[in-house]
């Protein structure tokens, strides 16, 4: 059985769904990012970046969602693409740029449009330009092809599926789909999988602090907590 550490965030969210598409049993153990829970001594033991998700599989323990999926693949033999170097150098080409790229540009776009304190002109405008450029790139790259290795839907489709959800906190609304038709066509897809209805009903299992106060954000934004 897996322990899944997770949050409702977009990155555990990901990894939410490959247990599910898979079928894998496990165990959901939610660390409530917004009291600290992720700072816990024997959480940090797991994961020593201090963040969701990771799994223990046995005597193995991942984090990062993006190393976790293609753990979890490679153990199942499932979402994968075919088994040719040039297949390879796809999957790992884009879901890396996934992970460097579009997730933290994407996080770093949200944090500035909807958190930072003023003056904030410049790094929004840097965040959203790049986080728009990268969406953007997996935007024209889904014009011609159904998923994003081609006609299979892999790991990949579902690193893309943890952020995809977020898109228009990132970019700013709804209208935003008006831009992103092939995007929006995978979320629709993906959303209305089984596996992600089960994922996402992972919300119902456990009340995570909803509230955003003070003590959450000086859990969550320690870099504005004076050195003492
Ligand atoms: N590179 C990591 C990033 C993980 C991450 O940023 N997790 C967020 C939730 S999406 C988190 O745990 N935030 C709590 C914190 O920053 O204290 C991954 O892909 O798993």
């Amino acid at each position: 059985m897996i322990q899944f550490y997770y949050s409702l965030a977009p990155n555990p969210m990901k990894v939410a769904l490959f247990l599910e598409e898979a079928g894998l049993p496990y165990e959901p153990i939610p660390v409530d990012t917004r009291t600290g829970a992720q700072f816990d001594a024997a959480f940090v033991a797991l994961n020593p970046n201090g963040k969701v998700p990771c799994i223990v599989d046995g005597d193995a323990t991942v984090f990062d969602s993006n190393a976790i999926l293609l753990y979890l693949a490679e153990k199942t033999g499932r979402f994968l693409p075919e088994s040719s170097p040039a297949a390879r150098g796809d999957l790992l080409s884009w879901l890396m740029f996934v992970a460097t790229g579009v997730g933290p540009f994407s996080g770093q776009a949200v944090h500035f449009r909807h958190v930072a304190p003023e003056p904030k002109d410049y790094a929004l405008t840097r965040y959203s330009f790049e986080a728009e450029r990268h969406w953007g790139i997996l935007e024209a790259h889904l014009a011609d092809r159904p998923y994003m290795l081609g006609d299979t839907y892999t790991i990949v489709d579902m690193s893309v599926w943890g952020w995809l959800r977020m898109v228009p906190r990132v970019l700013g609304g709804d209208e935003v789909w008006s831009r992103l038709p092939n995007l929006k066509r995978l979320l629709d897809e993906i959303n209305a999988r089984p596996a992600a209805i089960r994922a996402l009903a992972l919300k119902d299992r456990h009340v995570f602090k909803a509230e955003m106060d003070d003590a959450a954000r000086r859990i969550m934004f320690r870099h504005t907590i004076p050195a003492t």
